[in-house]
């Protein structure tokens, strides 16, 4: 360990940490200071296996070999090169690398720093599309109920939980939402997709009727609800949306970013499904959150509309300072060359009836009310203690980590999402934990 692992902050109040509960968490922090492949160190030096991926993002597991050289040489050898009017070789290797891996017809990426800043790049480029052809009426986005689309202010606009919206103003205008798919009293401990919703398409067919598909420019959807607690859709529920979507030429779009490489055992979720969208946004696996990356693939029918008028003139007015970074592109393309040695894009598929069964054991358990998967992602449900929503979740969080799991808590229910490098006997270690947790808790 490096001298540097062995310095104990002795002061916690500068950093605003994100997404947390900052008062409690320096009252009694949980610090990681060092991981290898499954399992991250705790300051006091336990092992603590990863039950999620770090947050959905560490697919092919920590501090990988290939991913770690192909940084290190990077550095050393372009550290930074401006994105705008300039190029460098890996990036436009690393484009054509992710579009050979890309679902069939998703012929272009557009690359952004995070998932959030993908998601308004997907919107501002749908925008962009209609405009070009002279469809500029179509300005309207559709998002979801209970989707997560990160914390950008498009991204929140067409996201759908509440509490990351409603301290933030008024948000985009001309911004509607398709209802939610949890429908708990029909679906629950559904094994895969679920049997019942896939009506629930249709209410995309009343959101038309009443605004007019003239002026609808795209909806955008996870394919499976992420953040919101593993909302997995309804048989035939993306084919629906998409025949609605093409119907009235909509543009969709599916958020990836948490099942774009491998999470579902495919290297995409539009793979699984079989449904093609029209633009697909990625971030996390892309460079094993190692780097932040993240990447927008369209098709070309998107892409070729922006190519027109007078070549010397910029097509799309949009771009960040880090588009394409260096260090980035080789820590992708470190990421791909592993998922592709150990076949780690589908290795999900191999091991998804493992986790299932695995995960549908706690049936039964103290507080659980539901349990959901899908590849390598799980959710356990639990009864809320009443009058203190996401507590008994968030005791459960504290006691696993305290035995050696990470697991990750939204609301009342427990997201699990491990590396996809993840072995069956880890897989029954990690639920062992989450059993011996569930019956520890209030
Ligand atoms: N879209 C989707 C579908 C996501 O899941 C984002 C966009 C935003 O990505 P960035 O890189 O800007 O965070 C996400 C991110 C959790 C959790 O535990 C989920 C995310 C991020 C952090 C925690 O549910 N998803
Ligand atoms: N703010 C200021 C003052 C800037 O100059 C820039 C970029 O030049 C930005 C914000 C945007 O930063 P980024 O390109 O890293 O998103």
């Amino acid at each position: 360990m490096s001298n540097r692992l062995k310095v104990t902050p002795n002061d916690l109040s500068a950093f605003w940490m994100p997404f947390t509960a900052n008062r409690q968490f320096k009252q009694a922090p949980r610090m990681l200071v060092a991981a290898q492949d499954m399992h991250y160190t705790a300051s006091d030096g336990r092992k603590i296996l990863d039950g999620t991926a770090g947050l959905w993002c560490v697919n092919a597991g920590h501090c990988r070999p290939k991913i770690t050289a192909a940084i290190q040489a990077q550095a050393a050898e372009l550290d930074y090169a401006p994105a705008f009017q300039m190029g460098h070789p890996i990036v436009f290797e690393l484009a054509n690398r992710l579009v050979d891996v890309a679902p069939a017809g998703m012929e272009h990426v557009f690359f952004t720093n995070s998932g959030s800043e993908s998601v308004d790049t997907a919107l501002k480029m749908a925008l962009a599309y209609h405009r070009a052809r002279g469809d500029g009426a179509r300005t309207r986005l559709i998002g979801r109920e209970r989707g997560y689309h990160g914390v950008n202010f498009g991204g929140i606009s067409v996201g759908g939980i509440v509490n990351n919206r409603k301290m933030f103003g008024t948000l985009l205008g001309g911004v509607d939402h398709l209802p939610h798919t949890h429908l708990p009293e029909k679906n629950s401990y559904t094994r895969g997709e679920p049997e019942h919703g896939a009506e629930l398409a249709n209410e995309l067919e009343r959101i038309v009727a009443l605004h007019d598909a003239s002026t609808i420019a795209a909806v955008i959807v996870e394919p499976v609800a992420g953040s919101t607690g593993v909302l997995i859709p309804p048989k035939g529920y993306l084919q629906k949306l998409r025949e609605i979507c093409t119907k009235h030429g909509i543009l969709l779009i599916f958020d990836e970013v948490i099942t774009g490489f491998g999470r579902l055992g495919t290297p995409f979720a539009a793979d699984y499904f079989g449904v093609t969208p029209d633009i697909i946004t990625t971030a996390k696996g892309v460079s094993n959150g190692v780097i932040p990356m993240g990447a927008v693939f369209c098709t070309s029918q998107i892409h070729d509309a922006f190519m027109t008028g007078p070549e010397h003139l910029i097509e799309f007015f949009h771009g960040y300072t880090y588009s394409g970074n260096p260090i980035a592109c080789a820590a992708a393309l470190g990421t791909l060359d592993t998922y592709k040695e150990e076949g780690l894009l589908t290795r999900g598929a191999e091991l998804a009836g493992y986790w299932e069964d695995a995960l549908h054991s706690l049936k039964g358990e103290p507080h659980v009310i539901d349990i959901r998967n899908i590849g390598l992602i799980g959710a356990i449900e639990l009864q809320g203690i009443p009058g203190s929503p996401t507590k008994r979740a968030f005791q459960a969080f504290v006691k696993a980590f305290e035995r050696g799991a990470l697991i990750r808590t939204t609301g009342d229910i427990i997201a699990l999402s491990p590396p996809l490098i993840i072995t069956k006997g880890q897989i029954n270690e990690l639920i062992d934990h989450v059993r011996e947790v569930l019956r520890q808790i209030d």
